[in-house]
């Protein structure tokens, strides 16, 4: 653990008070000065910021070393950027933009800021669970000889308190306490005040409560000195202050020093008549905001005290607008000062008109030269860390063999033949699952490669000689990481590990599995996963009613349609092994490549008869999204455009079809995603010039531009209709859009139209509607 730096209090609360005037600036800059030329509100959040400038100075320039990362209150963003303005290492420019295109963004982003952003934050209580999982991937890392001791750091989530409320929080906690997570700091900006209103009282006296139980040390910053011994001073005081409610607590803090005397006063009487006497009502009112998170003493304490590894979470008692005129008031979340308010802030910091962005401006000259050197001293980084990419080659990866396969069978083949052959790809593949590992068949693997502990984990069952299939040692040089059934900490496991080669420096290739319906429950966290440019395979499986007698409540229908929506992830849905093997080795190529994404393999258990191939013609076309699994006649009237576990029934109707159908083509679909994006790239590009046509077009120029085409997905319809649309031929689209049930294949591929019948019947209606 690195030393503290000896600390200059005067220096971090003028540098505290710097980061309230520029983070209220910036968004006042933004809001009432910056020419707005569309009538929107930019907005911004003053008070939320104001809430927690002291912590950060605290931290920012005291208590982290260069190894820490951060995710930070999503609306305490401004804060971040005061920082790095005060560091130098952000422009006047961005701040002046804040909110504007290309300016600093709203909420800390890592992608789009050009600031080190550690962890994108937003969507509230997923920044603060993601440090838990990086805090993971360093012991993994560390543990795997990838990461030196002397470059380890801790993980630091600034929350807002009203982010408690999020249950990711406590799904991670609990996976966090199975794993003896380690080198976090929590800190809460116990402000008491959420987006609406204030907290509620009850709870927070329970949320010490659960950290404890999940092994976390809890420390509760709640009185700066001068309140501690004010209150130790008169016992009645003290019981009183501390029964007021949050909403009675934040009002006072609202309406200033002449209420609390009127309140102590009619409250206590002669219990606290020689306190009021001794106190103005300006001191008074110092006096009771004098709390812990803004006690820069305190807090300084605080964290020079916590030198283990031990995960800690420090509630540190704040008010929301701490210093600014709405200060405690329920309402000013999104509150932002007028300029006669502003004019007077101002004025109270010493901030010259014309002079409101020098970043040390109402800087006394007796304090300019410390606060300087307690710049120049802050070990953060500065500049954004070089990710690693490119940097593992990946072999050619080969189809398994046999005459019927599934996918999800092939995809368990596949990785345990990667392992088995070894190489640095295998070495730094880490596999992950939410309690699913042996139903998405990565059983094997796991066999052969071990689960992930710090410390050894013998295998029980293994040692009392009892057969099993499944071998579940583990130990430090293990490569899976299982999880608990909680959906949402699988993607941010994927995206702490995702974004290893950004975080460490040291590229690591995350798979996880799960089944294909219960991608929803996590859906946020994949998106907040892919908003950060985290890169994973994401294997779902199995998927669609194809499921069978699984039923309705595990047949998934939407996520192809959800991954045409999804930026940064790339949806594959192969029909055949060879399709597989081909997707899974462009997945690993996209992962270390710095312009590449993430991949979401929908896969199935479905045996199937594989396809013979005179060549491999099909497979560039396979990875751009389809090829012609069996080609249409030039100018042909109809084809047959299928995907995934249905090519079975689009064969056989082709087959059945094709005397009748002169020139049918049979269309399989292995991307829509990467099909539609084709053609709206190509489109954008026509605009600007350029006329190469898309895969997509390319592929349906082939039929007549009257063709119609009959489209089939044991998936929502819509996500394979919209073909119609490129070159404007007709459709008729077959696919799920009611809930699935129990069934065997045959009745149910009968009851939902995805059987030969159906097909046959779609294409005589769209040849007849020509
Ligand atoms: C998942 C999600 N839901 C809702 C919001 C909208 N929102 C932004 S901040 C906030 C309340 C924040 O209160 P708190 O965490 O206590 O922060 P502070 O009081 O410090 O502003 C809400 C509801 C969001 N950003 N994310
Ligand atoms: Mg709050």
């Amino acid at each position: 653990m690195l030393e503290p730096l000896t600390h200059d209090i005067e220096a971090l609360k003028t540098l505290d008070e710097r980061l309230r005037w520029i983070s209220a600036w910036t968004i006042h800059h933004a809001n009432h000065i910056r020419e707005n030329s569309d009538g929107l509100k930019v907005g911004g959040h003053q008070a939320s910021c104001a809430s927690m400038t002291a912590i950060m100075a605290a931290l920012y320039f005291h208590a982290l070393g260069p190894n820490d990362r951060v995710a930070v209150k999503p609306h305490a963003g401004p804060v971040l950027h005061a920082i790095h303005y005060l560091l130098g290492s952000q422009t006047r420019e961005a701040l002046e933009n804040f909110r504007g295109l290309g300016g600093a963004q709203s909420y800390p982003s890592r992608t789009k800021d050009r600031i080190p952003v550690d962890f994108s934050t937003g969507s509230v209580g997923l920044g603060v669970a993601v440090t838990l999982f990086a805090s993971l991937v360093q012991d993994y890392l560390t543990a795997h000889g990838w990461l030196d001791e002397q470059d380890r750091g801790r993980f630091v989530a600034l929350i807002g308190d009203a982010e408690l409320d999020e249950g990711n929080v406590y799904e991670a906690i609990i996976e966090g306490a199975k794993h003896d997570v380690r080198n976090l700091w929590w800190i809460v900006d116990y402000n008491r005040q959420s987006l609406d209103a204030t907290s509620a009282d009850r709870m927070f006296e329970r949320f010490d409560e659960i950290f404890r139980s999940c092994g976390w040390r809890v420390v509760e910053l709640r009185y700066g000195k001068k309140l501690q011994s004010a209150l130790d001073g008169n016992k009645a005081l003290k019981a009183w202050f501390e029964q007021l409610s949050n909403a009675e607590l934040s009002a006072l803090h609202y309406q200033g020093g002449a209420e609390w005397r009127m309140r102590i006063e009619a409250e206590l009487g002669s219990k606290a008549a020689a306190f009021l006497k001794k106190h103005d009502d300006a001191v008074l009112e110092a006096l009771f905001t004098d709390l812990g998170g803004h006690s820069m003493e305190c807090l300084i304490e605080a964290f020079d005290a916590v030198q283990d590894d031990v995960p800690t979470l420090f509630i540190a008692w704040t008010i929301k607008g701490f210093g600014l005129p709405f200060a405690g008031h329920k309402d000013n979340h999104a509150g932002l000062m007028n300029p006669t308010q502003m004019a007077s802030l101002r004025e109270g910091m010493g901030v010259r008109v014309g002079h409101e962005w020098e970043p040390l401006e109402g800087v006394g000259d007796n304090q300019r030269t410390g606060v300087e050197a307690l710049l120049d001293r802050t070990r953060i980084a500065r500049a954004k860390r070089n990710p690693s990419f490119g940097t593992i080659s990946v072999p050619a990866i080969p189809a398994p063999s046999g005459e019927e396969q599934s996918t999800q069978a092939a995809f368990g083949r596949i990785l345990l033949d990667l392992s088995k052959a070894g190489g640095e790809l295998a070495d730094r593949i880490v596999t992950t699952s939410p309690d699913v590992t042996v139903s998405t068949n990565l059983g094997a693997w796991v066999n052969q490669r071990g689960l992930f502990r710090r410390n050894q984990m013998p295998d029980i069952f293994a040692e009392a000689k009892i057969a099993s299939a499944q071998k579940w040692s583990g130990g430090n040089k293990g490569q899976h990481i299982e999880l608990g059934i909680a959906e949402s900490n699988l993607f941010l496991m994927l995206a702490a590990a995702g974004l290893s080669g950004h975080l460490f420096g040291q590229r690591l290739f995350p798979i996880g599995t799960l089944y294909d319906p219960f991608i929803a429950r996590g859906l946020d966290s994949l998106n907040y996963a892919c908003y950060q440019d985290a890169r994973f395979l994401l294997v779902a499986t199995p998927s669609g009613i194809t499921l069978g007698p699984e039923g309705g409540a595990h047949q998934s229908i939407n996520p192809p349609l959800i991954a045409l929506g999804q930026p940064g992830l790339r949806h594959y849905e192969p029909a055949y092994s060879d399709e597989l093997a081909a997707m899974i080795e462009e997945a690993f190529r996209l992962i270390d490549d710095c312009e590449g994404e993430s991949i979401y393999l929908r896969l199935s258990t479905r045996s199937i008869k594989q396809v013979e191939r005179s060549d491999t013609g099909w497979r560039d076309g396979a990875l751009e999204g389809g090829y012609w699994l069996r080609e249409p006649g030039q100018n042909a009237e109809a084809a047959i455009v299928a995907m995934g576990a249905v090519m079975p029934e689009a064969l056989a109707a082709w087959e059945e079809l094709r005397e009748d159908i002169p020139g049918l083509g049979l269309l399989a679909v292995t991307s829509p995603d990467l099909l539609h994006r084709g053609w709206t790239a190509a489109q954008a590009a026509r605009w600007r010039g350029e006329r190469k046509p898309s895969h997509a077009e390319q592929l349906l120029l082939r039929l007549s531009r009257n063709a119609g085409l009959v489209t089939m997905a044991d998936a929502a319809p819509a996500s394979l209709s919209w073909i119609g649309g490129v070159l404007g031929q007709r459709v008729a689209p077959l696919g799920v859009e009611k809930f699935g049930q129990t069934g065997n294949l045959a009745d149910l591929y009968a009851s939902y139209r995805l059987d030969g019948d159906a097909i046959t019947q779609a294409v005589a209606e769209i040849l007849l509607s020509a």
